[in-house]
């Protein structure tokens, strides 16, 4: 287990965090990494800018701001925001690929910023209000929430507009790169029903700079490429999706969020009230539409079949992060964490998928290897209900392996091993916040 780090430790991981951002930012943004993600990812962003406001406001701002820049007419906030200056084959799928200016006119896509046509979890409220409440005296004089609040609301109008596509007042995802954990064994069974698009119709990527052993497998990519390709031909109108799925991690940030934006609200001179209500209403159908009491842990929703999916992911944890829990369902989500299939406090830091599951893989990205942006916000949820020994010591579990494993984008969930690309941008940001 990590011992917290010394004044001098925790000094020196600033410093590397830091470089770590500096050399990742691109003068309006920051790529999540400059080999792996060389564009700016939407929810990457939002994680990004907690960091970066202990460097520089101004600058945690900009990376806010730039991808509120690129919202859709719809309110939608693209999942990765392209920049022009990279060449096309640095990344799968590209702008050809997504073709938003063209195919998602009809949705309100930007005319001269190439964006991809789906979602991330909205960080971004969450994001914009502890990037104010760095600074807020800066933050007032340059209108930097009066500017953000309404994209924030639109953004939200979106996920709980046209994507509650259950009926039920939750926010639904319709491709697995949405709810952000790509390949999570959750979405094995609502995939398996999609005719995966042919391998030679397109060349991935990730491979160039992944072991193949970390990414999903080219079978997940050849049904992410059809799912996307299907949505861009139908303009990215939300009806006739064969995958749609309520998350509850991507759920429970629209929450936090919401309650964010009700402050930003207020800040701004708007009426908070629609949001704390937006906020209630969406904590009551979490609980009714994915609570599992008997599981302690929250589902995944197929709403194609309807059913609750069978397993147990870190997806179900982060509801955590949600203040209006009842007491109960907070007890079971301690309960879990520190139980046989996540070991809290046993292991480096949270393992993205039920180490007893059957799909458990401790080195494949999102079945089993431990995420930082994931501990960050189980830290966050341990505090706000006051858990405090078990935050601290997943406070100093995330600094030790952030810095030992050279920022990686995951880590075994055993040994804390370093996976993925390195210097990457989230886990420097969110260790980077965590030391401050
Ligand atoms: C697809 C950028 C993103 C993260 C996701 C993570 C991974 C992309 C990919 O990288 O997804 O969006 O190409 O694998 O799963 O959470 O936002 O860091």
């Amino acid at each position: 287990l990590a011992l917290p780090l010394t004044p001098a430790e925790t000094d020196r991981l600033r410093r590397h965090a830091a470089a770590v951002l500096l050399g990742n930012w691109t003068g309006a943004a920051t790529v999540p990494s400059r080999t792996l993600y060389p564009h700016q990812w939407s929810w990457d962003s939002a994680f990004i800018a907690i960091g970066l406001r202990h460097l520089s406001v101004r600058r945690a701002q900009r990376e806010l701001e730039t991808l509120l820049g690129a919202q859709w007419g719809d309110g939608r906030l693209p999942h990765i925001v392209f920049n022009p200056a990279v060449p096309r084959d640095a990344y799968f799928p590209s702008t050809d690929f997504w073709r938003s200016s063209t195919a998602g006119a009809a949705a309100g896509a930007p005319a001269r910023t190439e964006t991809s046509g789906i979602v991330q979890p909205p960080v971004h409220a969450l994001a914009a209000w502890l990037v104010h409440q760095a600074d807020p005296a800066a933050s007032e004089r340059r209108g930097f929430l009066r500017r953000a609040y309404p994209r924030l609301a639109a953004w939200h109008d979106y996920l709980t507009g046209s994507r509650d596509l259950g009926g039920a007042g939750l926010t639904a995802n319709v491709h697995p790169w949405e709810p952000g954990m790509d390949n999570s064994p959750c979405w094995d069974g609502p995939l398996a029903r999609v005719e995966p698009a042919p391998p030679d119709s397109f060349r991935r990527a990730d491979l160039v700079h992944g072991d193949p052993a970390d990414r999903p497998t080219d079978l997940d990519y050849g049904r992410y490429v059809k799912l996307a390709a299907d949505y861009r031909d139908r303009g990215y109108a939300d009806t006739g999706h064969a995958f749609a799925v309520e998350d509850p991690a991507a759920n429970a940030l629209l929450i936090a969020s919401e309650y964010a934006l009700a402050e930003i609200a207020a800040a701004a001179g708007a009426d908070p009230a629609p949001h704390w209500h937006r906020a209630d209403r969406l904590t009551s159908a979490l609980v009714d539409r994915l609570w599992d009491a008997e599981g302690g842990i929250f589902r995944c929703r197929d709403l194609i079949s309807g059913e609750l999916i069978d397993e147990r992911s870190v997806s179900g944890l982060l509801p955590l992060i949600v203040p209006g829990l009842p007491g109960r369902v907070v007890e079971g989500l301690l309960a879990t964490l520190s139980g046989d299939h996540f070991r809290l406090g046993e292991l480096p830091l949270v393992a993205s998928y039920d180490l007893k599951g059957r799909s458990f893989d401790p080195a494949r990205y999102w079945r089993g290897p431990a995420w930082f942006n994931t501990a960050w916000l189980i830290e966050r949820g341990l505090r706000l209900h006051g858990a405090e020994d078990r935050a601290d010591a997943l406070r100093a579990a995330v600094l030790a392996w952030a810095g030992r494993s050279g920022f990686a984008e995951y880590v075994d969930p055993f040994t804390g091993k370093a996976r993925g690309t390195r210097d990457f941008s989230w886990t420097a940001a969110l260790a980077l916040d965590l030391a401050a």
